[in-house]
């Protein structure tokens, strides 16, 4: 028994040996790790600078590299009067914002490696500092408000609308889901007024046709400007919130729903102007489409585009629209070839309020349209024919349309003013149909035309009438225009 006692005393003496040489060993550890955590601490601190310095200069050079894409920058200067202006807002502003950001990027980065954790040193607290507090709070509330009032500035100048007396060209842009409508006040200059509840299929603005301001508005494919033009954008949304956005021009303004606002500004710079700027800059030397390296280069393919900035639904990608910046007179150009919306898609419908009417600018076109020809006629030793373009019948019969009596009376007065000429009309079809069907339906309808012409007091001794059926085509029968074509009224001056 003794014996045992003194085996397990042995034991246990051992075991407080092993643990006590245990707690010495985990002491050191301890000890170790404190060091080790020192270094650490160390390490992860000029990490830190090493990261501030990648990030500044990666900040600053990849700004640097990619100017030339930027607003503002290399060749996108601003392409209307009033960009500049903001152009130089936002680099005052970043400057400012730039020197702030260096600096806070610095000095947090670099007190997190001064201030490391470091063995036996203690934070010390600073409860109050009132030259720090005026210092931080007076320089920003300077800073902050030289920047407002110049922003101020600015905003008055560029949102200030057209004075009444001003010559400026008023367009309206009206977003719907997923496109733009853009609306020309045709030769008037006018927009008519609109009502939404006039809008339906056909008529998709809800233009009032007894707004007479309206009979020559057109809806435009492309946007068409001409430099140095003031332009007044009303814009408006049919649906949700859009935003018309020109960004090479610096325009940028929500289309609300039911709260019309408006945008004035100048194109200063031509599609065709912008495109050589583009050029001279090695960017836009590459082909515009990756897969095509024969097409055209990016430079030669740049054009000027109105874009939603609303993300307005999924299709919201595709409110997009060519915007072109011409001359005068290649607008001027472009505008006449444009064709009111009333004439295009309500003339002759349901819709039409002036059944039956032509308008005062149409009659001034076609008159003017007539008489060239007509003259050209008179002069002419061999191509002494002027066709009727606007001389039409109700289908398969020889009933004069409404409104071909104005096309008839140009015919008249130019007969009056000239009392020796002497004419022939003749009625021609298509090749629908019996030709000899054909042949005496272009009689009667040469008939009814020379029946109109005695009847306004012209001598029936000046005047013959002949159908020559489908004989003599002047477009390919094949096709519905072609056809419209071959269906015709023509005058043939006999002698003069
Ligand atoms: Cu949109």
């Amino acid at each position: 028994m003794t014996l045992l006692t003194i085996f397990i005393i042995f034991v246990l003496f051992a075991i407080v040996i092993v643990q006590i040489s245990r707690i010495n060993e985990m002491a050191k550890s301890i000890r170790g790790e404190e060091d080790a955590s020192e270094s650490s601490m160390a390490r992860q601190g000029n990490y830190l600078m090493l990261f501030m310095v990648l990030f500044l200069v990666g900040t600053v050079a990849s700004a640097y590299a990619y100017k030339n894409y930027m607003l503002g920058y290399g060749p996108h200067q601003a392409a209307s009067e009033h960009g500049g202006l903001l152009d130089n807002l936002f680099n005052v502003t970043l400057v400012i914002t730039g020197i702030v950001f260096i600096i806070t990027h610095i000095a947090l980065f670099y007190y997190a490696w001064k201030y490391r954790m470091r063995k036996g040193r203690t934070a010390s607290f600073i409860a109050h500092d009132n030259k720090l507090e005026i210092i931080w709070s007076i320089i920003p509330a300077f800073v902050m408000t030289g920047l407002v009032i110049s922003g101020l500035l600015a905003w008055g100048k560029v949102m200030a609308d057209v004075e009444p007396d001003e010559d400026y060209i008023e367009i309206e842009a009206t977003g719907t889901q997923f496109q733009w409508f853009i609306r020309y006040p045709g030769e008037d200059g006018q927009l008519g007024t609109k009502n939404f509840r006039l809008i339906n299929s056909a008529n998709t603005l809800g233009q009032d046709w007894s707004d007479v301001k309206n009979l020559d508005d057109f809806i435009a494919q492309d946007i068409y400007l001409p430099r140095g033009k003031k332009v007044r954008v009303r814009i408006n949304a049919m649906d949700v919130l859009h935003n018309f956005y020109l960004p090479h021009f610096r325009v940028k303004m929500d289309a609300v729903p039911g709260l019309p606002t408006v945008f004035v500004f100048t194109p200063m710079k031509t599609t065709e102007e912008y495109r050589e700027e583009l050029s001279k800059y090695p960017e836009y030397q590459v082909p515009a489409d990756p897969t095509d390296p024969d097409g055209p280069l990016k430079w030669e393919a740049f054009d000027y585009e109105l874009a939603c900035a609303e993300l307005c639904g999924k299709g919201h990608y595709s409110m997009r629209k060519l915007v072109k910046v011409v001359e005068e007179d290649e607008y001027r150009a472009w505008l006449r070839q444009q064709e009111s919306f009333y004439v295009q898609s309500i003339r002759g419908t349901d819709e039409d309020p002036y059944v039956g009417q032509l308008f005062d600018y149409e009659l001034k076109e076609r008159k003017q349209e007539f008489d060239d020809s007509w003259t050209t006629a008179l002069e002419s030793e061999t191509d002494r024919i002027v066709r009727l373009k606007y001389v039409n019948f109700e289908t398969a019969s020889a009933t004069l349309t409404p409104l071909s009596r104005y096309e008839l009376d140009n015919v008249v007065e130019a007969m009056e003013a000239d009392p020796a000429v002497m004419i022939e009309l003749s009625g021609h079809t298509d090749s629908q149909g019996d030709d000899e069907a054909n042949q005496e339906l272009s009689q009667r309808r040469a008939d009814a035309v020379l029946n109109y012409l005695t009847g306004q007091g012209i001598g029936s001794n000046r005047l013959s009438a002949r159908g020559y059926g489908e004989t003599q085509p002047i477009d390919d029968n094949g096709t519905p225009e072609g056809r419209a074509n071959n269906r015709r009224t023509e005058v043939k001056i006999i002698s003069n």
